[in-house]
């Protein structure tokens, strides 16, 4: 909070800044098209999850329609939906990958 005017009249921070940027989810939505072992490959590729892992959250976005893929800085979160976007086009597949600011 920017609550001290002191004798400068220039506002001064009290409170410590920290140093947590924001964080962003990036999140992989079902769609009817795109093969299961893409979305696998995908998700080792882009987001140096395992082979298991990547099948976990493929079958949870296959069932519920979304799923959070993990959570990023808004550089790298970008960069990741990025990659998945670019690669999904190159090989005609409907995938959609978003990113939403966490709260
Ligand atoms: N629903 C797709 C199928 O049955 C598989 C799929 C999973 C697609 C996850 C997209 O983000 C996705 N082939």
């Amino acid at each position: 909070a920017e609550d001290g005017e002191g004798e400068t009249g220039v506002l001064t921070r009290t409170k410590p800044k920290t140093k947590r940027p924001p964080m962003y989810k990036v999140m992989l939505l079902n769609d009817d098209y795109t093969p299961m072992e893409f979305v696998v490959h995908i998700l080792e590729r882009y987001f140096s999850l395992t082979h298991a892992e990547s099948f976990e959250i493929m079958l949870t976005v296959h069932k519920k329609g979304l799923a959070v893929v993990g959570v990023f800085t808004r550089e790298i979160a970008e960069t990741k939906v990025a990659q998945v976007m670019e690669s999904a086009r190159q090989n005609q597949h409907p995938l959609q990958c978003t990113m939403e600011k966490e709260e």
